[in-house]
């Protein structure tokens, strides 16, 4: 409670409780008195900074977003609700939005009211909206200057990274090998060439660095409990430059698994194709003034890499003993992998008609 009074915040605070299942920080919810005597929330948030080793950038980066965002909203919007979570200043010192105890980096921000996140989606419509929040996210940045962007979190969303990562950590794993595990060794060996998609594309020139979400699954869009329309995108400790790519990657990944990331019946994953049609059509609605014809050619890596990367991310994290993303238990970063490893291979086998869906929309709209 100290640690929250610590923050400029509209009154005293009347109760914490914990919110959301983040797998990198801890969060928050704050519940306060305001002086008309209306309860009135913040988020309050422990910043993981064994992952987010500068957190004063990503809270640059965040100030950075909001500014921009605010100057900019006109057509896109076509007046509907939108909504930039804010920093919170420390208490008498302006412009300070970290607080440091014992070690620990914490902020606060302001809570969307009246939003509410899901784990799976319900239906084409939400699906739409779920597209359409990340396309609206994308459009109002998109023409904020990379360069005035932090790279907050090197080597995020590079795959060759993290497969040079793995090779790293195998050699040296102390964990046991089951066949589960040789399965995702095995599966990893044989998509090995595909790592670089996104990454050559770049450097040949044909996909621009811009600004992105980093981290856009499902639970960090934030949908009005009232209208079903998506009012915000959360959880932006991992805006910086990237490919717009990773962002529709994940945001596919995420929505179109019926069966969650978390699900132990990993055999029945499956990538669903309806969910996938409604969210780009949502997404690409919205972001087709700033997308170039090549964006619309790597849709389909993007969404494979993007998986098969989250897999080969939480296998590796099982190969070095769980301490990258939080767990319930021993196995369960292997599991994680055994999901994304699965849905991988379902976007894969319907590779044609995932084309087909990017094709009949690039012309359609
Ligand atoms: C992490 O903390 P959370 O749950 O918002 C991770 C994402 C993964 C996601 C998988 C900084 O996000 O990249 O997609 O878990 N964030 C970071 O659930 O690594
Ligand atoms: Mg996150």
């Amino acid at each position: 409670m100290a640690i929250a009074e610590a923050f400029e915040l509209p009154g005293p605070v009347v109760a914490i409780s914990s919110l959301g299942q983040g797998n990198v920080n801890d969060t928050y919810r704050v519940s306060l008195r305001r002086q008309d005597g209306q309860t009135d929330q913040v988020v309050l948030q422990c910043i993981n900074t064994r992952v987010f080793a500068q957190p004063e950038l990503v809270m640059a980066n965040i100030l950075r977003l909001a500014e921009h965002a605010q100057a900019h909203t006109g057509d896109l919007l076509a007046g509907r609700r939108w909504e930039v979570p804010r920093a919170l200043a420390v208490r008498d010192q302006p412009g300070r939005c970290l607080l440091e105890v014992n070690g620990e980096v914490w902020r606060t921000i302001t809570f969307v009211e009246g939003g509410c996140s899901c784990e799976l989606l319900e239906d084409c419509r939400q699906a739409r909206e779920f597209g359409r929040g990340l396309g609206t996210f994308h459009a109002l940045i998109s023409d904020l200057p990379v360069a005035e962007l932090a790279d907050t979190l090197e080597g995020f969303h590079i795959t060759p990274g993290y497969l040079a990562q793995f090779e790293r950590i195998l050699r040296n794993t102390t964990v046991r090998l089951t066949p589960q595990a040789a399965h995702c060794i095995a599966f990893i060996r044989d998509r090995e060439r595909l790592a670089c998609v996104l990454e050559d594309a770049k450097a040949a020139g044909r996909l621009q660095l811009r600004p992105i979400h980093g981290d856009p699954k499902l639970n960090n869009v934030l949908f009005d409990v009232t209208s079903g329309e998506a009012i915000a995108l959360v959880d932006l400790d991992t805006i910086k430059p990237g490919l717009v790519h990773y962002d529709i990657g994940d945001c596919l990944r995420s929505g179109c698994n019926r069966l969650g990331e978390e699900t132990s019946d990993w055999r029945s994953v499956h990538f669903d194709l309806e969910l996938c049609e409604a969210i780009l059509e949502g997404y690409l609605g919205q972001a087709q003034g700033f997308m170039a014809a090549a964006d619309y050619d790597y849709l389909f890596d993007a969404i494979r890499l993007i998986s098969f990367e989250l897999g080969l991310r939480f296998f590796t994290d099982h190969l070095g003993g769980d301490h990258y993303f939080k767990t319930n238990r021993p196995g369960h970063n292997l599991q994680r992998a055994l999901v994304q490893f699965r849905l991988t291979e379902s976007i894969e086998n319907q590779e044609g008609a995932i084309r087909a869906i990017v094709e009949r929309l690039r012309v359609a709209l």
